[in-house]
């Protein structure tokens, strides 16, 4: 394959589609006439149109799902682990490339984007060693010979709905649990990116093919726009849905899933903050606080929004961070150098804008934040990541803006940074620097952070996979990845086993025939 050094618009697109040959996705499924148009944010660059699924197809998409749950969850869940295994060794084999073509379509770091790859591989991984972990639990009983326990059996199909930002690591996510759990997975990819969703498709259905007889429909593909998704939430058969996205999305899948009892694990917005204590490392704060901040230009879910700076080191550390803003490298990531890629579209930068007036209106000073111009011109949109100094945590800096903004407060006391920390309806991540242990275990403790990851010298982003992932508040309250997190994608039965010749009620209950 060609280097990927040249920003020339032109080799944007030739690039995406050897990518896509090789990764195996006949080129026609990108060169749809009349299709959706889908463009590089690195360049604006025209890189494919794919052909949108009309939404009756998810109900065919279903039928086959749901014929494939009944066959997949009788397979020993071991051996399904054996198909996820093959996954992750085909992931392997395709990491550079499938990661090259995450940065074509998404504007990631090259870095950024293998290590997304990554991430899917380590969930794999995971994944594989659960199938053999997949345990209850043997409870003590109140009745003389019997036993009582719990099992997990797999729960059905399963939908995902994933974002630009991580186009393909949420759905491995996702797919490589339910895969061992027994559930079939039907994937709704963002709009935004459906090409490394086809090259992710292309990759398991090479796991398939190795795997030999997984039933047909196991792990399907639905690329279409928002009704699709709507119709995947709507089906009956859909026993839970995954999705990742805006709170605004999870307040609209959230009732429907609700109103037919059906699972939700929602993946919504976060609003995360960092406090920099007076004892803190500053030098390792400053490097946290930047790839947290700054890194996928502000557009991962758990990206560094609100940083709360102790009065004592507020003068140290805020003239480093707007030297740090002001002297970072924006522009193509492909180009050594540049650790701040694009936004995702030209709406992205109207938002940051818009939250940047906002700001300027409640009296913040902003540094950095204007647009930056590459061989590209105004048809890609990259901007310098902006620091904002805020009087107040109020207006923009309550909500989420998916764009590379950092807003910086002065705190005098714990009690009070954390009460900021807590004061936004958002709840995924947080973190705080400090080398005083007091500090440390009370933000990680019932009374400090609120959100479902708190980090310790370390920023809210780049979680790993062992973890379980996900917040609390508006950010959904669902869990992802590590931990227990499969148990979403399983159902439970309690059972109690009479093993003698007497039929002692629960609870000493009398009932004499
Ligand atoms: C997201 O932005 O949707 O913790 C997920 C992180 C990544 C996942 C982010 N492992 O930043």
């Amino acid at each position: 394959l060609p280097a990927s050094s040249s920003a020339t618009p032109s080799s944007v697109t030739a690039q995406a589609h050897a990518l896509l040959q090789a990764l195996g996705v006949p080129l026609d499924q990108v060169q749809a006439e009349g299709g959706w148009p889908v463009r590089s944010p690195l360049t604006g660059e025209l890189l494919g149109q794919v052909a949108l699924q009309p939404a009756s197809a998810v109900t065919a998409v279903v039928d086959q799902a749901q014929r494939a749950f009944l066959a997949w969850r009788e397979v020993p869940a071991p051996r399904r682990g054996e198909l996820v295994r093959l996954l992750g060794e085909e992931l392997r084999a395709a990491k550079t490339q499938l990661g090259q073509l995450v940065t074509l379509e998404v504007g990631k770091s090259p870095s950024e984007g293998e290590g997304e790859v990554q991430e899917m591989i380590d969930i794999c991984d995971f994944a594989v060693g659960l199938s053999r972990q997949l345990h209850g639990l043997t409870l003590a009983t109140e009745r003389a010979q019997h036993r009582m326990m719990e099992t997990w059996h797999p729960l059905g199909v399963c939908g995902v709905i994933s974002a630009f930002n991580f186009p393909v690591a949420v759905w491995s996510w996702n797919a490589a649990l339910a895969l061992v759990c027994g559930d079939p997975v039907v994937w709704k990819p963002s709009e935004k990116t459906p090409l490394t969703a086809l090259a992710t498709h292309a990759i398991a259905q090479r796991a398939l093919a190795r795997f030999g007889d997984a039933p047909e429909g196991l792990l399907s593909l639905l690329i279409g726009e928002r009704d699709t998704g709507a119709d995947l939430v709507d089906d009956p058969r859909v026993a839970l849905v995954s999705a990742t996205g805006s709170t605004a999305m999870g307040r609209a899948v959230a009732p429907k899933l609700a109103a037919r009892f059906a699972r939700a694990l929602l993946e919504l917005g976060g609003n995360n903050a960092a406090i920099v204590a007076p004892s803190a490392d500053l030098d390792l704060a400053l490097r946290g606080i930047a790839f947290a901040a700054m890194g996928t230009a502000g557009q991962r879910c758990t990206t560094l929004r609100r940083l709360f700076v102790h009065e004592s080191i507020y003068d140290t550390l805020v003239p480093r961070l707007v030297r740090a803003y002001a002297s970072v490298g924006v522009g193509d990531p492909r180009e050594p150098g540049n650790l701040v890629g694009p936004l995702i579209d030209e709406a992205a930068w109207q938002a940051m804008q818009q939250a940047l007036d906002a700001a300027r209106a409640a009296g913040g000073t902003v540094h950095g934040g204007e647009r930056v111009l590459t061989a590209a011109g105004a048809a890609a949109c990259y901007a310098r990541p902006a620091l904002v100094e805020m009087p107040t945590h109020t207006g923009p800096v309550l909500h989420e803006t998916f764009a590379p903004i950092l807003y910086v407060l002065r705190y005098q006391t714990l009690d009070e940074a954390i009460a900021l920390n807590n004061a936004v309806g958002a709840g995924l991540s947080s973190s705080i620097f400090t080398l005083n242990l007091r500090e440390a275990e009370r933000f990680v403790s019932a009374t400090g952070s609120d959100c479902g990851i708190a980090n310790v010298n370390i920023g809210p982003s780049g979680a790993e996979i062992g973890g379980a992932f996900g917040g609390e508040k508006e950010t959904g309250g669902g869990r992802e990845a590590g931990s227990d997190s499969w148990k979403a994608y399983m159902r439970r039965a309690t059972n109690t086993i009479n093993y003698s010749t007497e039929l002692p009620l629960a609870q000493g209950v009398k009932f004499d025939l």
